[in-house]
């Protein structure tokens, strides 16, 4: 006769209760690796966040087990209750966060976004409008290598040369010329405010559709320091992992007359099971975002951001545009010399990470590029204020002027690590 304790340990039980160092000490090396490299990393990463602690629970719960295809209240699957109380209150959030008429808070990922929102008004050949990922667009906005450039007949607007900013003139030529069904804008790589009523109005005179990813500013967004779309696009689109400081995953907002379509896009079009637990994550932190000291972080990074794009020029390096409005600028290293891969690992080694990113008219290859993007998010959500971005912006010169020397990045590490110490993450 076996017992009860003998009859669940044969089928895999005591596996349920073991730790994660018991069942995989390689994975769970590798956390505390990752947790130890953002504790000592200076992360100007402009598209990372740092998430709370309550964010992480709930994207580590049980609602990983939980398979809910449909919406609350109408689920393919028995035992919905508790998942119907999580997406719930994550769409009403949404509304309320950024004042939208419908809220798809299911999408995966901010390329699913996109995607759900193409396959809600587009079929494959009508034409898109995007800005050119080399000028500081998205992949997915009509790059040729994604399923936006694959599928549609795209046409890019730019930015303009001599200032670096978006060519609104060229983008109302382009889009009265070539009567696209959707026009796209945000972006990926832009450091100015965008003038989303003004894409209204060149959506109105083209008869076009006008979807805005704000991916990059939702949270400047969400806190009223950026101008909002909402009242303006048909559709808008996030990741909510990056100002917004969620987890890792995308939403659509969208006007009430393409909830329907746009959900149907959704579930069933491109995705099945939603990821409950990463539901459960958006809904903690638009709460979050929701708090009045979530309008302070917001305004304060862009402080941050303003303060180091300042102090990196004063180091002698162009910035593109002159400077910044919101969370991110972007340094043309090779203004010195220095190519963006470089700059990238040179910065990498004393514990700073940054992306390498092309800058408009850029004369290198994306691979390469002359420029970094650097962002203030993470760095702001440690505490990090103006006197903070001036020592960093003095430790990024000191390891690019040397050109990654040896010595230098020892030094440097050491200063990066001080600062990481003053301003611990978890
Ligand atoms: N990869 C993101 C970024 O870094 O901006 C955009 O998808």
């Amino acid at each position: 006769m076996t017992t009860i304790e003998e009859q669940r340990a044969a089928t895999g039980h005591d596996f349920l209760q073991r730790t994660l160092g018991d069942v995989d000490p390689q994975i769970a090396a590798a956390i505390a690796l990752e947790t130890a490299r953002q504790n000592d990393t200076l992360e100007l990463i402009a598209s990372e966040n740092h998430v709370s602690r309550a964010v992480l629970t709930a994207m580590g719960s049980v609602f990983t087990n939980k398979y809910a295809e449909g919406y609350p209240g109408k689920r393919y699957y028995g035992g919905c209750g508790p998942t119907d109380i999580v997406e719930t209150i994550a769409i009403e959030r949404a509304k309320q966060l950024f004042g939208a008429e419908h809220a798809n808070v299911q999408p995966h990922s901010g390329s699913q976004a996109n995607m759900a929102v193409y396959f809600t008004v587009l079929k494959p050949g009508d034409t898109i409008m995007g800005m050119d990922l080399a000028h500081g667009g998205h992949l997915t906005h009509g790059h040729p290598l994604s399923y936006s450039g694959r599928d549609f007949n795209v046409v890019a607007y730019h930015v303009r040369r001599e200032d670096e900013l978006i060519d609104y003139d060229e983008m109302e030529r382009l889009a009265l010329e070539h009567k696209p069904r959707l026009v796209i804008c945000g972006a990926s790589a832009y450091s100015r405010i965008i003038d989303f009523k003004r894409i209204r109005e060149i959506c109105d005179r083209s008869g076009s559709l006008m979807m805005t990813d704000i991916a990059h500013i939702a949270g400047l967004i969400a806190a009223g320091l950026h101008p909002s779309p909402v009242p303006y696009a048909d559709f808008v689109t996030t990741t909510t992992h990056k100002t917004l400081r969620g987890p890792r995953a995308g939403l659509v907002l969208c006007k009430a007359a393409f909830a329907k379509d746009l959900d149907r896009s959704v579930f069933p079009g491109i995705q099945g099971g939603p990821l409950v637990h990463i539901i459960a994550a958006k809904a903690v932190a638009f709460e979050e975002a929701l708090q009045p000291e979530f309008k302070e972080y917001q305004a304060q990074i862009i402080r941050n951001a303003r303060a180091l794009a300042q102090a990196v020029a004063s180091t002698g390096f162009r910035i593109v545009s002159g400077g910044t409005d919101n969370h991110l600028f972007m340094a043309d290293v090779f203004s010195k010399g220095i190519t963006g891969k470089d700059g990238q690992n040179f910065l990498e080694a004393a514990n700073i990470t940054v992306n390498k990113n092309t800058i408009p008219f850029d004369t290198q290859k994306p691979m390469v590029a002359s420029g970094i993007r650097i962002g203030t998010p993470a760095v702001t959500t440690r505490g990090l204020r103006e006197p903070e971005m001036k020592r960093i912006a003095e430790l990024i010169a000191r390891v690019l002027d040397s050109k990654g020397d040896a010595a230098v990045i020892v030094e440097v590490k050491k200063g990066v690590k001080e600062l990481c110490d003053r301003f611990p993450i978890y």
